[in-house]
């Protein structure tokens, strides 16, 4: 038997975000040659899938929260198009858009993987809630959402859809946590490795133990991988960019790692806005760590 097939998921939707240009992540990481790496790395891909906002949108209950009922149109789509990617026996791979997209990536995936881990790579912890979000802006709560913690249920986004346990959710790489996301971390006992843990420990044995916590008594695992977890020298094309990132070579080291370990049932890559890029750097730097990702070797 060969590889399995990619299902490569296009959301380009940035109305999460605080401001433009994610939207047009999904085409530029596909111009750069997404589709021609994964085929030459033995899968077969299917790139056809794309998720619009509708013209007509189911209005949701106000909050100061922005674009709600557009995220949740996109969401609610996205998150049938990955339920059906992942019954189907293929591995859903959504290309954002901002974050607030892994809201639809991890409703529809629940339903296949009720008891699934994820990974969630990002200088952000992306769990503040509709009280606490000091911007208003969707992108950061994506994480409280899918762990039941936000007043937006992920049932609401599609029915039968099963929040994520705390303990089978590992981040990676924040370096700008707003303090009532640090409150939640402790509370809940989220596993948190900072960049301050990733200098102490380095990122092998941090990847090593995320694929432990998540990928132990779990049926799936799941990667969110939020493009500013690198280093804004290297992904400058970032909407939210914090300084004291992910090397290069940490971040091709952490995707090798997962994809060694033979447990990714599907991934995320987002928060690629290539209005703000520098020679579409960033981009083709997405390419590169989904190549890892999905099994690209130096030898
Ligand atoms: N992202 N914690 C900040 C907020 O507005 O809630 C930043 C969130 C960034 C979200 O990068 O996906
Ligand atoms: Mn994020
Ligand atoms: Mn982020
Ligand atoms: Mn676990």
């Amino acid at each position: 038997m060969g590889q399995p097939t990619i299902s490569i998921i296009s959301v380009p939707f940035g109305y999460g975000a605080g401001r433009p240009g994610s939207e047009q992540g999904p085409d530029s990481i596909l111009k750069f040659g997404l589709v021609k790496k994964l085929e030459q790395l033995g899968y077969d891909v299917d790139a056809g899938r794309r998720i619009q906002l509708p013209s007509s949108l189911t209005p949701y209950p106000t909050t100061r929260m922005k674009h709600v009922d557009q995220v949740m149109a996109v969401c609610s789509q996205l998150a049938r198009e990955a339920a059906s990617a992942a019954s189907a026996g293929s591995i859903p791979l959504m290309l954002g858009g901002d974050h607030s997209i892994a809201m639809g990536s991890l409703a529809g995936l629940s339903r296949h993987y009720p008891n699934m881990g994820v990974i969630w790579v990002d200088a952000h912890s992306d769990l503040n809630t509709e009280i606490t979000s000091p911007s208003g802006n969707m992108h950061g709560i994506p994480l409280a959402a899918a762990l039941g913690l936000t007043q937006l249920k992920l049932t609401q986004i599609l029915p039968g859809a099963v929040q994520l346990k705390p303990e089978n959710c590992v981040i990676i790489g924040a370096r700008d946590l707003d303090r009532d996301e640090k409150t939640l971390i402790r509370s809940r006992g989220i596993t948190c490795f900072t960049m301050y843990e990733i200098d102490r420990l380095g990122i092998e044995h941090v990847v090593q133990e995320a694929l432990r916590i998540a990928g132990t008594g779990t049926d799936g695992l799941h990667v969110s991988f939020d493009i500013d977890s690198v280093d804004p020298f290297e992904a400058p094309g970032t909407g939210t960019p914090v300084r004291g990132g992910l090397s290069y070579r940490e971040a091709h080291l952490a995707m090798e790692l997962m994809s060694e370990s033979g447990l990714i049932t599907s991934a995320d890559m987002v928060e690629v806005n290539p209005s703000l890029d520098r020679n579409n750097q960033t981009s083709k730097l997405a390419v590169e760590l989904l190549g890892s990702l999905f099994g690209s070797r130096i030898l």
